[in-house]
């Protein structure tokens, strides 16, 4: 298969939500979550299933499944948090990696060219390195501060993202943590091209509005350039 576009992956990027069951509230079925969600606005899904209570094993393969069901009928990317068997089990659309977890080089060289590949970067050096490695795409945060990510690093604003751009980074770029619609333009305007978000649909009284108002910032954002 042909390596994505970086066009296509930077689209993508617009509104990418992160999910496992553990983020939905109490009796809520992610896959309802997610089909409204995506009816909303979002351009790409992250299934993160980690932390205290979270499933393993063959229920975390049935969630997978039931959940890139709802993105395929949507044209809409489904990437997988750091498993990659879990991944290639189900022929996932990529894999997102941290810092901690497998290097981006040995992911390419599993998942091969044709899957999207994202690395969270911390630093430039971090994000040359994850380019250098194969990385498609840079996950950058946390900006603001986060509930969703106890072990996250201290927040950072949107400086690491300027900073990027004006080391001439040019790769697709998108800010996580603490994002919300009142915020995103911020991000959008130090140089992401998408804002990443668990908390700000999946805790949202209407998933399906708080993903348009997500989508509403980039094209406000868009109209002031
Ligand atoms: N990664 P919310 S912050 C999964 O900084 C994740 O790398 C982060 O959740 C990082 O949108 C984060 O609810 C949690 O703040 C984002």
């Amino acid at each position: 298969m042909l390596r994505r576009l970086e066009e296509d992956v930077r689209r993508a990027l617009r509104v990418y939500l992160i999910m496992g069951s553990t983020n939905c509230p109490a009796g809520v079925d992610p896959a309802e979550l997610l089909r409204e969600a995506i009816e909303g606005g979002v351009t790409c899904f992250q299934f993160r299933e980690k932390g205290p209570g979270s499933l393993a094993g063959e229920a975390k393969l049935e969630l997978a499944k039931r959940l890139q069901a709802v993105c395929r009928a949507r044209g809409v990317p489904f990437i997988v948090n750091d498993d990659v068997s879990l991944a290639a089990a189900v022929s996932a659309d990529g894999i997102h990696v941290g810092q901690d977890d497998e290097p981006a080089a040995s992911v390419r060289a599993r998942v091969g060219a044709g899957a999207i590949v994202g690395v969270s970067a911390h630093t430039v050096d971090e994000a040359r390195r994850a380019l250098a490695d194969g990385a498609d795409y840079l996950g950058i945060g946390p900006i603001f501060p986060t509930g969703s990510k106890p072990d996250a690093a201290a927040p950072q604003g949107t400086r690491l993202l300027r900073d990027l751009r004006s080391a001439g980074i040019a790769a697709p770029l998108v800010g996580i943590g603490g994002i919300a619609p009142g915020n995103a333009g911020s991000v959008l305007a130090a140089g992401a091209d998408g804002v990443s978000v668990i908390s700000a649909i999946t805790l949202a009284p209407s998933p399906r509005e708080a993903a348009r108002l997500l989508a509403g910032a980039g094209t406000a954002w868009d109209r002031s350039r």
